[in-house]
């Protein structure tokens, strides 16, 4: 064995040596989300509460476009799976509405927020589910969120309403429910669609229990050939 050779086997020998090391510590996948809506629905107020779990009533308008990162694990079958969300914070208003195609452009979630005390906020949304299937990757989660489920004396739109109002979109199975000033539900929502970017973007290689990208054919760990798409969860 030459020394040239002698190297090889020692690096081959290193990374085999690291790759089983790491199995069953998390890797870090990057997802961007998107928060659609109307102006002062409770976006901005939504992303406060999920990634510094903060709520101001005085939360200032949001100016063109935000942006913020947050770490997330969920616990699959085999690993911890860790995320990095991206997520994307937006105005409202109409004078930004040449933005959207690039905002929604590459996101693998989109939570869609209507206000529970303003009726007219739902019609914004049929706007945005045009925006988004166009711009968007195809398999793209859509989760509607009725927000400010705090203020129940003002509320105009009941959970019937809202589901009377989604049935025309067959990918809206279920309408989540948050306060962003008590906290409630916020971070189940969040729980609830990672975990749909982790079925739709990943599996599990059966050989070596890695996760990667679900697009792939081969585990690009162990090389093992995909015949079955195992969900990581
Ligand atoms: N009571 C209550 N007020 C909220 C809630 N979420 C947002 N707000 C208030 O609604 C207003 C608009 O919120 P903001 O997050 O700026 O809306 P955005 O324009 O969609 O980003 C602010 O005054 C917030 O304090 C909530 O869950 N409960
Ligand atoms: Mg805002």
């Amino acid at each position: 064995m030459n020394k040239n050779h002698r190297q090889k086997s020692f690096n081959n020998i290193f990374l085999l040596l690291l790759h089983r090391f790491k199995k069953g510590v998390v890797k870090l996948l990057k997802y961007k989300i998107i928060i659609a809506g109307a102006k002062d629905v409770g976006k901005s107020s939504l992303i406060a509460r999920f990634c510094d779990n903060v709520f101001k009533e005085d939360m200032k308008a949001t100016i063109g476009v935000d942006f913020k990162r947050k770490n997330m694990t969920i616990k699959g079958a085999h690993n911890d799976i860790s995320l990095e969300l991206h997520i994307w914070d937006f105005a409202g208003e109409e004078k930004y509405r040449t933005l959207f195609p690039a905002y929604a452009h590459g996101a693998s979630a989109a939570f869609i927020l209507f206000d529970t005390t303003r009726k007219e906020t739902l019609k914004d949304i049929d706007n945005w589910v045009e925006i988004i299937d166009k711009n968007a990757n195809s398999n793209i989660v859509k989760q509607v969120v009725a927000t400010k489920i705090d203020l129940k004396s003002d509320r105009e739109v009941s959970k019937d309403d809202a589901a009377e109002y989604f049935k025309k979109y067959d990918w809206c199975t279920e309408i989540t429910s948050t306060s962003s000033k008590t906290g409630e539900n916020v971070e189940d929502s969040f729980v609830l669609v990672v975990k749909k970017i982790i079925k739709n973007n990943l599996q599990t290689c059966k050989s070596c229990d890695e996760i990667f990208n679900k697009k792939l054919k081969n585990c690009q760990y162990c090389g093992e050939k995909v015949e079955v798409r195992l969900s990581p969860l």
